[in-house]
């Protein structure tokens, strides 16, 4: 057998804006669009880029999805920049949510019913596995409408063209300002054999937000039903509505066609007034086509959040593979556009989580998805330390600038929390007035993540437990950012969310996943949820610390404490002339290792994975400003090499 020449090329920071690989020299397998073109590699800032997060130039999300065996990413991105503007369909493939694979734009502008602007929308999988695109396309006359795209080639596994068949637009704004009117969500199919979707719009009566509900029998031609599947005065605009069903138990996802006697629904929009989102649970009546938020939902921008950071923007879709629903969301930068800019990057996507309904049926509860796991390195663990009011304790041994903390706290009483004013109904409001060095009774108490050796910098995420009428208690979890760095001119709020928990164990835990630039952490087991993005000026690389923290009166202790060092994400190219279909590989490097050992995971299109560790270095690209890794496969001894100029981490 000859021996194949491949050089496969990696991008350590996960997918940055792939049309730029080429300019690097650097052999890829995809056209490009020169038009597109803007900054070089060497222009884009890594100081506060992530290590494994989904990072796109830009913008939000679009319908995500699943078809045979393989995850699509479809994401709002502007070739050309680092702020708003230019907006295409662009689109990575992966197999575990977290190892990217950026291919070509799938939709972008080219037709009069999209000339303008291919916005968000979502992708549905229709009987016979076919699936489908519908987006908002901005029309010759600056229209909003709604079009659909479907697959040119069923049998490429990544799903790279898509048609627009001329019958677009499918549905347009008679009637409707055609300014508000986008977003279709996923359809769902009812009993009597017709499709449903949902497209968010304002009401200009009361500034009332709408989900209009449009219906198909063959997905090409759709009628507005009179009555909207619901609507909200006062909350403006809704922008990309999302509503699926969830099981009363379990934490199995459900397609979103499901229905019946053991399913609730939800229904999630994102409010472009205050830019965050709010979610219902409640009842949907499918033969008057209603939804009824249920009465433990407030439905209005006091309503319950997926997260109360920066968190906007998001789907969930059903992973029909392992049979969960995923939620997903755009975080985007909070620091100004100028610094945007100058970083030639802005906005990431969270960590996927798996959504369920929480044992009391009156909110979801989330977890980063498992596969997340694969990138955990190096290991310490913490048990039974004491934490005494006004001290912190170093957790070492781990890259605190990229790394997973899973804590539990303990406390023994709660008869030193403070009390509970009633007016208090802000949690924002009320973690600004009562961050981390204001003292108090039960708390605070929690991490202080990306910290200066000295405490010049800090994101504290923490815990504040209040005693409130009736013997009950009020939780507060926050993820402070107002000490985060230094630097000043950017935003920095005191994110918080009231966490409805069980406190009768006296325990209370919090995952954090810490990645440079952003904090993604997950409160009482998932209950209440908060993404900072932050950018220290002390607290970068190797000189981040992370410490856990009690400024309370009650002595809390580290029940149990695990964190991990995190390894880059990776985004890989296609081998070239390779006469094997490799889909993606992944990165194992320890940075305690000196000698710079690199496993390499490959997985190939069914999906089982081939472990091959070797570290024989050769013809490194140094002068990349993203290190290039270079992978020689050899069939004779059926080994990959790998070798690269730098690891960050
Ligand atoms: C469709 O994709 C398959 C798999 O990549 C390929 O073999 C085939 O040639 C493609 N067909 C067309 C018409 O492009
Ligand atoms: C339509 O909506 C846009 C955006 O909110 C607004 O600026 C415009 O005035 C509206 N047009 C009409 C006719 O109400
Ligand atoms: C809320 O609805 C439930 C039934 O769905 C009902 O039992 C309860 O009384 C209602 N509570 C209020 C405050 O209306
Ligand atoms: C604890 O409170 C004291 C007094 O307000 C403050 O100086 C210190 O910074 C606080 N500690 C932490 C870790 O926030
Ligand atoms: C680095 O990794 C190699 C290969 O796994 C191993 O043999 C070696 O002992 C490691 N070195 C250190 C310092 O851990
Ligand atoms: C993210 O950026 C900050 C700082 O510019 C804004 O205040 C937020 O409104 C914005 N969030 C969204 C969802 O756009």
């Amino acid at each position: 057998m000859e021996t194949p020449n491949l050089i496969w090329v990696l991008i350590f920071c996960s997918c940055f804006c792939f049309n730029l690989i080429n300019n690097n020299g650097v052999e890829a397998s995809h056209k490009v669009f020169p038009e597109f073109q803007s900054l070089k590699v060497s222009e884009v800032s890594q100081l506060h880029r992530t290590g494994f997060h989904f990072q796109p130039p830009k913008h939000w999300i679009n319908g995500p999805m699943y078809f045979n065996g393989v995850y699509h990413l479809f994401y709002q991105y502007n070739p050309k920049g680092a702020v708003w503007g230019n907006i295409v369909w662009a689109h990575s493939v992966s197999t575990d949510l977290i190892n990217w694979k950026p291919l070509d734009p799938a939709i972008y502008p080219s037709k009069p019913f999209d000339i303008n602007g291919c916005w968000s929308g979502s992708a549905t999988i229709l009987p016979g596995n076919k699936p489908v695109i519908l987006y908002t396309g901005i029309d010759t006359a600056n229209r909003q409408v709604q079009n659909i795209a479907v697959p040119k080639n069923l049998s490429d596994p990544y799903l790279r063209e898509w048609n627009k068949p001329d019958n677009n637009p499918l549905m347009v704004p008679d009637g409707l300002n055609a300014s508000l009117f986008r977003d279709p969500t996923t359809a769902w199919w009812g009993k009597d054999g017709r499709w449903r979707v949902l497209v968010g719009n304002k009401n200009k009566n009361g500034n009332k937000g709408v989900a209009l509900l449009y219906r198909s029998h063959d997905f090409m031609r759709w009628t507005m039903a009179r009555h909207p599947l619901h609507s909200k005065a006062k909350t403006g605009m809704w922008e990309c509505p999302d509503f699926y069903p969830i099981q009363l138990k379990g934490k199995t996802g459900l397609d979103t066609s499901v229905m019946g006697d053991d399913v609730k629904h939800v229904l999630k929009v994102s409010l472009d007034v205050t830019r965050f989102e709010y979610y219902t649970l409640g009842r949907y009546f499918p033969e008057k086509d209603r939804y009824v938020p249920d009465n433990t939902s407030a439905d209005d921008s006091t309503g319950l959040r997926y997260d109360y950071g920066n968190f906007y923007a998001s789907k969930t879709f059903f992973d029909a593979g392992k049979n969960r629903r995923i939620l997903w969301g755009w975080s985007n930068e909070s620091d100004t556009a100028k610094d945007d800019v100058a970083k030639g990057w802005a906005g990431i996507q969270t960590i996927p989580r798996t959504v369920w309904l929480d044992k009391d049926g009156k909110q979801l509860v989330q977890r980063p998805i498992k596969e997340l796991e694969k990138l955990r390195g190096h290991e310490v663990h913490m048990k039974k330390v004491e934490l005494v009011k006004g001290s912190h304790v170093e957790v070492k041994g781990i890259t605190a600038a990229q790394a997973d903390i899973d804590v539990t706290f303990h406390f023994s009483s709660l008869d030193k929390a403070e009390p509970f004013d009633p007016t208090w109904v802000d949690a924002q409001q009320l973690c600004s007035q009562k961050g981390s060095t204001v003292q108090g009774g039960v708390g605070p108490f929690g991490l202080l993540t990306l910290a200066s050796d000295k405490l010049e910098e800090y994101t504290p995420i923490f815990f504040r437990i209040f005693k409130a009428h009736h013997n009950k208690q009020v939780v507060l979890m926050c993820s402070d950012a107002s000490s985060s760095s230094l630097k000043k001119e950017m935003y920095k709020p005191s994110f918080a969310g009231f966490v409805d928990v069980d406190l009768s164990e006296g325990k209370l835990s919090l995952r954090s996943l810490i990645d440079h630039s952003v904090v993604e952490s997950f409160g009482a087991g998932g209950k209440t949820c908060i993404t900072s993005r932050v950018y220290p000026s002390l607290a970068v690389g190797a000189d981040a610390h992370l410490f856990a923290f009690n400024n309370g009166t009650e002595a809390v202790r580290i029940f149990n404490l695990k964190a991990w060092s995190m390894r880059n994400s990776v985004a890989i190219d296609k081998p070239i002339g390779s006469s094997h279909e490799f889909l993606f590989t992944s990165f194992e490097s320890d940075r305690q290792n000196s000698s710079n050992t690199i496993t390499v995971m490959v997985s190939d299109l069914q999906g089982s994975f081939l472990r091959i560790g070797h570290n024989e270095i050769f013809g490194a690209d140094l002068d990349s400003a993203i290190p290039a890794i270079k992978l020689k496969w050899d069939p004779s001894y059926n080994l990959l090499t790998a070798s690269t100029s730098d690891y960050r981490v």
